[in-house]
């Protein structure tokens, strides 16, 4: 086959895969740089396959900004949510009853930061949305081209913050494993520190009993049929970029203390999934939603006489 039929070939069969749900086992996760945007959506984003990209994230001030000390000083004041990890592990179902604490930034470094304090915290709530000139140390990647900046600041505000989050971890916290809603893609970005993830693809969803399993430990007295899964582990070191395809489970955990970005993405490929995602949970959300992604201009009005 000639390169130009093999890329023929390709471009249909992405336009087929836009609009459904499709992922490729792998039995490790590719690390790659000079990635252009063509190969990484014919590689990976048409196909769903995860990569880790080791050069996404070269120009990014972030990577020399954003630290401890930063964080104290610029938005000590702020507060956000932390999920108190020692409570969270004896907790039966791990997405639904997760308990997170009210913090500010200030007293959240202190505690991680200090060697007395015997306290375990996932600063996993600090919404970038909330504090747009944050974006301005980071670059979306050319991967990423996010539609959802399309919307405006203050819809972007109510709807989207939940999954644009600055993470501050410390050393052996986690989030427990799941997979984002909606088909969302997403991608983690690792400013300082180190970050051990388990990744296991849709179909595994049988053998994870609703994400209660500890893939970094799992016990399989109480859940057997994960002996039957095929987890795959990967490392992201800092400046490096994960890319997660919709509906892949996840579970990362923090190996050191670690600033992290973990955001939910849409462009061009993503698109139908999603929108298909929104209408499966709530069909008039669901056509508002695409109807803004469309005409981003009607999402003030909307948002002033109250359907939004
Ligand atoms: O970095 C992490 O701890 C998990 C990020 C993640 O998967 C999420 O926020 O949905
Ligand atoms: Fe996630």
């Amino acid at each position: 086959m000639s390169s130009s039929s093999v890329s023929s070939y390709s471009k249909s069969q992405q336009y087929n895969n836009k609009c459904k749900l499709i992922w490729t086992p792998v039995d490790s996760v590719e690390r790659r740089s000079n990635l252009s945007y063509e190969d990484f959506v014919r590689e990976y984003a048409s196909v769903g396959k995860p990569v880790i990209i080791t050069d996404a994230m070269k120009n990014w001030k972030a990577l020399t900004k954003w630290n401890m000390d930063f964080f104290k000083s610029e938005y000590g004041s702020v507060k956000a949510f932390a999920m108190d990890y020692k409570a969270e592990t004896s907790m039966k179902d791990r997405m639904s009853e997760q308990t997170y604490v009210e913090i500010s930034i200030a007293d959240y470094i202190d505690v991680i930061t200090s060697s007395a304090s015997d306290k375990l915290l996932y600063l996993s709530e600090f919404h970038i949305g909330d504090h747009p000139e944050l974006w301005e140390d980071c670059e979306d990647p050319i991967y990423f081209n996010n539609w959802y900046k399309k919307i405006p600041l203050t819809l972007f505000q109510k709807y989207i913050n939940h999954s644009y989050d600055i993470h501050i971890g410390q050393k052996n916290t986690s989030v427990g494993l799941h997979y984002d809603s909606y088909h969302d893609t997403a991608w983690v970005a690792v400013i300082s520190g180190q970050k051990q993830v388990v990744l296991l693809s849709p179909d595994q969803e049988k053998y994870l009993y609703k994400g209660q399993v500890d893939c970094f430990n799992p016990d399989l007295e109480k859940f057997p049929l994960y002996a039957n899964a095929k987890p795959v582990k990967c490392i992201i070191n800092q400046g490096e970029l994960l890319y997660i395809p919709p509906d892949w489970w996840h579970h990362l955990k923090n190996l050191e203390d670690t600033i992290s970005l973990a955001i939910n993405t849409m462009n061009e490929w993503s698109y139908e999934l999603i929108r298909q995602g929104f209408l499966e949970q709530n069909p008039i959300k669901g056509h508002i939603f695409s109807l803004i992604i469309k005409f981003p201009f009607l999402g003030k009005p909307l948002m002033a006489v109250g359907l939004l």
